[in-house]
């Protein structure tokens, strides 16, 4: 019922992409939301090449469905990192945190699809020029890296002002908000937060946890004063951070705060003084289920939505 253009482009079953969250999108967690018929992604964050080329093998042990790798842009070792995609011969790029114009047409050339994430229409329009296979309209409700616009806001006005499909991102979790992301003209979602707390995720439990107990202003934004804003679960190290920019703090002492922070969490499970990244839609996660199940469910949820809407 809800096979999308994003299906056929990505060789799919469902219109759905797993965020490539940096340490936390490994390559079983790829794997297992690709073999739920959705397209699992691994997140090559700051890692270097040999970490990412071992999770692309780990992942193509685990599943013959297509995965992508997200290749975040302001990593040291992104000129490395694409190149072991491109070697690995990795069906699909999404890219985060910049723009990644001077890729594209290697890749193009072998048939790799390109989906950047913008969270402006001038972005859009620019990646669309440039020929990309499609976009990611990334809300300001996402964990992580985040841009200014709401998913509302931002959706519809890509949509309109780009032929290429728009995937939408940010504050997304079931059936409810994939049938919203449609209405707003997006051919397909990219969930995050939800994904994190897959049982097939290998983040700590910790991790997990954190998001089941936040509540909806259970995140905050930091670092909006050193140009790189993350959503994060408040805590700790939220709260120093958020001290440390009320006085005005450096650039370098917020950076050194936050060093080395996102895999504390993730890997040690230091909820405390560890970045734990995580989307507003976190208060809607009650518990952890397999991708399987994660997936089925918003489809069941977004059936019912539908047959009940066409009976008003
Ligand atoms: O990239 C993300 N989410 C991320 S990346 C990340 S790792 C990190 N750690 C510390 C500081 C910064 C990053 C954690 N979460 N999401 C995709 C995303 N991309 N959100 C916003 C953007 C974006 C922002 C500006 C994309 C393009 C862009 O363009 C600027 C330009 O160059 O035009």
């Amino acid at each position: 019922m809800f096979k999308t253009e994003i299906c056929e482009i990505l060789n799919i079953e469902y219109p759905v992409l797993q965020g490539g969250m940096a340490w936390v999108a490994t390559g079983e967690l790829a794997a297992a939301v690709s073999n739920a018929g959705a397209l699992g992604i691994i997140g090559a964050g700051n890692a270097p090449a040999e970490f990412v080329k071992a999770e692309i093998r780990k992942a193509k042990e685990l599943t013959d469905k297509p995965f992508g790798v997200n290749i975040m842009l302001l990593s040291p070792f992104v000129e490395e990192v694409m190149q072991v995609v491109f070697e690995e011969r990795v069906p699909v790029i999404t890219t985060g945190a910049g723009n990644p114009g001077k890729y594209i047409s290697r890749f193009k050339e072998i048939g790799t699809k390109i989906i950047p994430v913008v969270p402006s229409v001038a972005l859009a329009r620019k990646m669309e020029k440039e020929g990309v296979d499609a976009v990611i309209a990334e809300g300001t409700e996402s964990g992580g890296h985040v841009g200014e616009l709401t998913t509302m806001a931002l959706v519809p006005q890509v949509v309109d002002a780009v032929s290429i499909p728009v995937i939408a991102a940010g504050g997304i979790a079931d059936g409810r908000g994939f049938v919203s992301a449609l209405a707003l003209g997006a051919k397909g979602v990219q969930l995050g937060t939800v994904f994190v707390c897959a049982e097939e995720c290998t983040a700590h439990e910790n991790y997990k946890n954190s998001i089941i107990k936040a509540g909806d202003r259970g995140t905050v934004v930091t670092g909006r004063s050193t140009g790189h804003p993350v959503r994060l679960i408040k805590n700790k190290l939220a709260r120093e951070f958020e001290k440390l920019e009320a006085e005005n703090a450096s650039v370098e002492d917020l950076e050194r705060l936050g060093a080395g922070r996102l895999k504390a969490a993730v890997v040690d499970g230091d909820t405390d003084f560890g970045s734990v990244m995580a989307g507003q839609i976190s208060g809607l996660i009650k518990g952890i289920k397999p991708a399987k199940a994660i997936i089925t469910d918003i489809f069941k949820d977004a059936e019912k939505i539908i047959n009940e809407l066409k009976a008003l």
